[in-house]
């Protein structure tokens, strides 16, 4: 029983993005990055980078390695505090695949066959291009969140399938082997924060854009960034107002200004009313940049220290190691494996 002096035990939340591009961007850092570092507080965080998926796709193994050390640097210098959460590199933590397996053992094929991520995906590079770990991508995933009791798994959207095939998952091994798994809620992050392509405002802005002035990458010289915004497309008309059907530039303008400042959209639009759209994007700019420059100025220092990074990384995988081995072993000893000692412990 809970007694009124116990604070109640914080939920858990778990989340991961994977290791896909040079540097993060400036869409990843307003729609996902941000909310991560201010739910450390309010909830018990674990926070990962999802590498052994990114091999789901093609891959180039040199580009992987230092990919996943960028992102880790810039997960830090935005904001993640390994002292407060969990932080690890996925493939530091054998467990991971582990548990897939066995789950993948409970997953039927038609099931799995019907994730959509897997069907556009191999629709787009032919069945023959896709891979037995593509089809998995839904389990590890699941894994990756029943390993650590997780209640809440903040995502986007498009991973919504994910999340209900693992809490299907969840409750299956839960009634065919015994109360195992914390069974998962989505908490499905809203599209409030979207940002859209800098140069084509239909698109969202992304690492794989059509041309790259459209994408703020966080790491590239705050000038660029400054250019790229002064550069954007801006619509039809003067007026300076919050409307995405009518004013998709002057929007998505509006929404990075006001993520970044904290002022709200309607503070800015009475802020810029009769003034020009040049206006707007000058002092973006101006933002934009204070904004990136101590960012990229901390990975640059945390990339320096190749050492101390892998440190922290280090340090976070034994803590996960030690919420991570303990389901592992419960799966394990409900599934009916024999027990495995080492014959050092006999001797
Ligand atoms: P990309 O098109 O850049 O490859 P992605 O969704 O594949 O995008 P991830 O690395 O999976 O990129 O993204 C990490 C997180 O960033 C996800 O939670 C995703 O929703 C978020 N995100 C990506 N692009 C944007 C954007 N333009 N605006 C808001 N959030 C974004
Ligand atoms: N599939 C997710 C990345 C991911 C993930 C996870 C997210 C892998 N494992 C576990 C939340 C929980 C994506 O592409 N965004």
């Amino acid at each position: 029983m809970t007694s009124s002096t116990t604070p109640a035990a914080k939920k858990r939340i778990l989340s991961g993005a994977k290791p896909t591009a040079d540097s993060l961007h400036l869409g990843n850092y307003i729609g996902a990055v941000r909310n991560w570092v201010d739910m450390q507080a309010e909830y018990d965080a674990v926070f990962f980078i999802p590498d052994l998926h990114a091999i789901t796709v093609d891959f180039d193994p040199t580009e992987l390695a230092k990919r996943t050390r960028i992102v880790a640097a810039q997960y830090i210098a935005a904001g993640i505090d390994p002292d407060k959460s969990i932080f690890f590199v996925q493939s530091h933590v054998p467990e991971h695949a582990q548990l897939a397996w066995a789950l993948n053992c409970i997953t039927g094929f038609g099931e799995a066959s019907r994730m959509t991520q897997f069907k556009d995906k191999t629709q787009k590079s032919g069945a023959d291009a896709a891979t037995l770990g593509l089809f998995a991508y839904p389990t590890l995933m699941a894994a990756d969140i029943l390993l650590y009791q997780t209640d809440l798994v903040p995502v986007g959207e498009d991973q919504r399938q994910h999340l209900e095939l693992t809490r299907n998952l969840a409750q299956r091994f839960n009634t065919r082997f015994g109360a195992t798994f914390t069974v998962p809620e989505a908490t499905i992050v809203k599209e409030r924060a979207k940002i859209y392509d800098l140069q084509n405002p239909s698109a969202k802005m992304s690492k794989t854009g059509e041309s790259p002035n459209g994408t703020i990458q966080l790491l590239e010289d705050p000038k660029i960034a400054a250019k790229r915004i002064k550069s954007a497309v801006t619509d039809a008309g003067t007026e300076i107002r919050f409307d995405p059907e009518e004013k998709p530039g002057v929007s998505n303008l509006l929404t990075i200004y006001s993520s970044l400042t904290g002022k709200s959209v309607v503070e800015l639009e009475s802020e810029y009313q009769g003034k020009m759209y040049g206006h707007l994007k000058v002092d973006l700019a101006d933002v934009v940049v204070d904004f990136v420059t101590p960012l990229r100025d901390r990975t640059h220092e945390l990339m320096a220290d190749p050492a101390e990074l892998d440190r922290l990384l280090a340090h976070g995988a034994e803590r996960a190691r030690e919420i991570a081995s303990v389901t592992l072993a419960q799966v394990y000893e409900r599934m009916g494996f024999l027990p495995s000692f080492s014959l050092a412990g006999v001797r």
